[in-house]
């Protein structure tokens, strides 16, 4: 599901690109609101895209102009694999919260460059709609299309499993949608070997609460790391500076990927306690 609102600031742009394309879809004026993937059974489509449609129309970043659903059949079986590991790190306002960003992505192997690189594309007024590749050393943007990014697309997880992430983050209190979605999304982003890294700041004006995953170490939920209020966010993937571009777009994109098991969800961990984890 895609909703999106027209942007009012450049309406002959959009008018003018929506002659020459398609009257239908997303132009690169329309103003992303809300957006969920996932993979079911036919039989739970119906109440999986009466959810969809609800969540859209409900959204903090505002009442679409357009919802668009998009079904497809699966024509392989999806790959398997396992969620990251979940922790939350005590971060209490938003200079610590990106301190903490910092050293867990150093750490990872990004450079200070790349991690600057990827702030400055989530401060910019225009939120993507999918995700920034950055290289880890030299902080380059490689993703070609700089207004969409890349989406990913194509992900799931069991109900087994389902229901085992929900009990784990109950436990914790986080059992909610967006953090599930979160960790799922994550969780393939990570499977690819190109990826070191993500960071995720969330682009709902009321949730300020972002994530730094890595193969490394696992899915850390970082508390307070934008301003409440505010509708900038995103996420950028740190890759592999010798990265196939579009090896990578492919896999993220188009490649089926569903989660089985659930790795361990701890509470509140110190840095130290996640820098040691290094699950790899
Ligand atoms: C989003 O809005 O899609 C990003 C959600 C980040 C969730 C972070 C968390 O609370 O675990």
């Amino acid at each position: 599901m895609r909703a999106s609102k027209k942007n009012r600031a450049h309406s002959t742009k959009r008018k003018k690109y929506i002659q020459q394309h398609s009257a239908s879809g997303l132009t690169p004026y329309d103003i992303h609101v809300s957006g969920a993937e996932g993979l079911y059974k036919e039989s739970d489509i119906s109440r999986i895209i009466n959810e969809y449609i609800a969540r859209a129309i409900n959204h903090p970043r505002g009442k679409p102009d357009t919802i668009a659903i998009t079904l497809e059949k699966l024509r392989r079986k999806p790959l398997t694999i396992s969620s990251l590991p979940v922790k939350t790190i005590n971060s209490r306002s938003r200079v610590t919260a990106e301190r903490f960003v910092q050293k867990i992505l150093v750490s990872a192997g990004i450079s200070e460059h790349a991690i600057e690189k990827a702030f400055s594309i989530m401060q910019s007024p225009q939120t993507l709609r999918g995700a920034a590749l950055v290289t880890k050393v030299s902080g380059s943007r490689i993703d070609p299309d700089k207004q969409r990014g890349v989406r990913v697309s194509r992900l799931g997880i069991t109900e087994k499993a389902a229901g085992i992430l929900s009990r784990n983050l109950a436990g914790q209190k986080i059992n909610i949608t967006t953090v599930k979605e979160a960790i799922i999304l994550a969780s393939k982003v990570a499977s690819s070997q190109h990826i070191m890294a993500e960071l995720c700041i969330s682009d709902d004006p009321d949730y300020t609460t972002g994530y730094v995953s890595s193969r490394k170490y696992g899915y850390v939920r970082i508390p307070h790391i934008k301003r409440k209020r505010s509708k900038k966010g995103g996420r950028v993937f740190f890759v592999r500076e010798n990265t196939d571009v579009e090896e990578l777009i492919e896999f993220l994109e188009t490649s089926s990927v569903i989660i089985i098991k659930i790795a361990d969800c701890s509470g509140v961990v110190p840095l130290h306690e996640i820098l040691d984890s290094n699950n790899k």
